[in-house]
């Protein structure tokens, strides 16, 4: 290991030229809480008592041994993997992780089917997030909150009031708010010849969802679009237009857009679209991953836009008005490795982000100095930001560079490898 203190302090003094106080950038990057979605450890299968496969045009690739089998499993999976990711966390569970002892369908979920859950986020000190699952079941496979058939759609009505009240139960127990995410993969293989109907029903069950649970508190509710699921190429009922329409015309504060990377058109970036979105709606929900090609989930890499979305929330002074959610699933590596490999890489981001003089840039933009401009936002690619990192990580006990590599190698070994 080479020396982490003196690299620090030489690259103290590299970003203090510019005004940067990193012990200050540190911080703030310590105390931003990302959620760490469940459902990498075990390939979104969650643990009803069924053997339903995973609908809803998502898919993950791969069988890379040592899934987590239960809810048991997968916390100790996912406290592997928090111990080497530095900074505050929550974790974000699905609807489909309750644990009971017999079957439960999803309209009948109940706080006690979480308990476990919520008594070990409390019992961590940390935040928990939720999300309905409005797939791998029976009954979503002609769509769920759209379904023309209306004892179908009551059904899944039903989850979402029942998902709310769950939240608000997370946020009692934890003391923290929950942030729900409402995705429905509702779609169509074929282009419809009524594209308004499905949407109108949309429309009127998430308003019926949020009439009926008016009473809920400490929870923030995200309302996800996509461009398409597999299986439903041609439409797909919760559209960016119609998602942001909802959350626009609804006007409530808890209820916010979710922007997940790899829900647009593949020229499209979420990163371009923040600065749009904060200019009518106070908070923002972002589900970061990594599509390559298409919606294809894969593991977040510190890539040009993971950066970009986190210069851009940054620069718009917006980083304490979004929650930052992971959202993907790969079944071909080690899965706590796709975790540690993912979070880390999203903090990075922020860490990187957060080494910027924004003032200075903000100052020249002002000033009209637009080569100034370009020169700053171009220098700061290369500054020796990862001997920061190395030493925040070091400084939170969260392994500095790939010294967490072998322990997880370990890991799979011992207890992954004889599940
Ligand atoms: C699917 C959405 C959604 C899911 C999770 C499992 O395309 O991104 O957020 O990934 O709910
Ligand atoms: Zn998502």
């Amino acid at each position: 290991m080479y020396n982490l203190k003196k690299g620090y302090e030489t690259a103290k003094e590299y970003y203090a030229q510019y005004g940067i106080d990193v012990d200050k950038v540190l911080e703030i990057c310590d105390k931003t809480p990302i959620s760490m979605h469940c459902w990498q450890g075990d390939d979104v299968a969650g643990f009803e008592k069924n053997d339903g496969e995973l609908t809803g045009g998502i898919q993950t690739t791969g069988n890379y041994p040592g899934a987590a089998r239960n809810a048991e499993e997968l916390r100790a999976d996912i406290e592997k993997a928090m111990s080497y990711i530095p900074g505050e966390l929550r974790v974000n569970i699905h609807a489909n992780y309750l644990e009971a002892d017999t079957f439960v369908d999803r309209n009948a979920i109940e706080p006690k089917h979480f308990a476990n859950w919520a008594n070990w986020a409390k019992e961590k000190g940390i935040g928990l997030d939720f999300n309905p699952t409005y797939f791998s079941h029976p009954k979503s496979e002609n769509g769920t909150l759209s379904n023309a058939d209306d004892k179908i759609r009551e059904f899944w009505i039903e989850h979402g009031i029942a998902c709310r009240r769950i939240g608000e139960y997370f946020y009692k127990t934890t003391g923290k708010p929950c942030v729900i995410n409402h995705w429905t993969p509702d779609g169509d293989k074929e282009f419809p010849v009524d594209t308004l109907a499905p949407r109108l029903r949309l429309k009127d069950s998430y308003d019926r969802i949020f009439k009926a649970t008016e009473d809920v508190e400490g929870v923030i509710d995200g309302i996800e679009s996509k461009v398409f699921g597999i299986g439903m190429e041609s439409y797909t009922v919760g559209s960016h237009e119609f998602c942001m329409g909802y959350v626009m015309k609804a006007n409530k504060d808890h209820i916010i857009m979710t922007l997940d990377t790899g829900h647009y058109h593949p020229t499209e970036v979420v990163s371009a679209k923040l600065g749009a979105i904060f200019a009518f709606s106070k908070e923002v929900l972002l589900h970061v991953s990594r599509p390559v090609r298409w919606d294809s989930d894969h593991v977040v890499a510190f890539d040009d836009e993971t950066k970009a979305i986190m210069e851009e929330l940054v620069r718009l002074g917006k980083l304490q008005d979004t929650h930052i959610a992971t959202d993907f699933f790969d079944a071909s590596i080690n899965r706590i490795a796709a975790w540690v490999i993912g979070l880390r890489n999203t903090r990075k981001a922020l860490l990187y982000a957060l080494l910027q003089p924004v003032e200075m840039m903000k100052k020249l933009e002002a000033d009209g100095d637009v080569s100034a401009r370009l020169a700053y936002t171009q220098e700061f690619k290369a500054a020796p930001f990862s001997i920061v990192w190395d030493y925040y990580c070091d400084r939170t006990n969260k392994s500095v560079g790939l010294d967490w590599l072998p322990e997880v190698k370990a890991y799979e070994k011992d207890t992954l490898l004889k599940r």
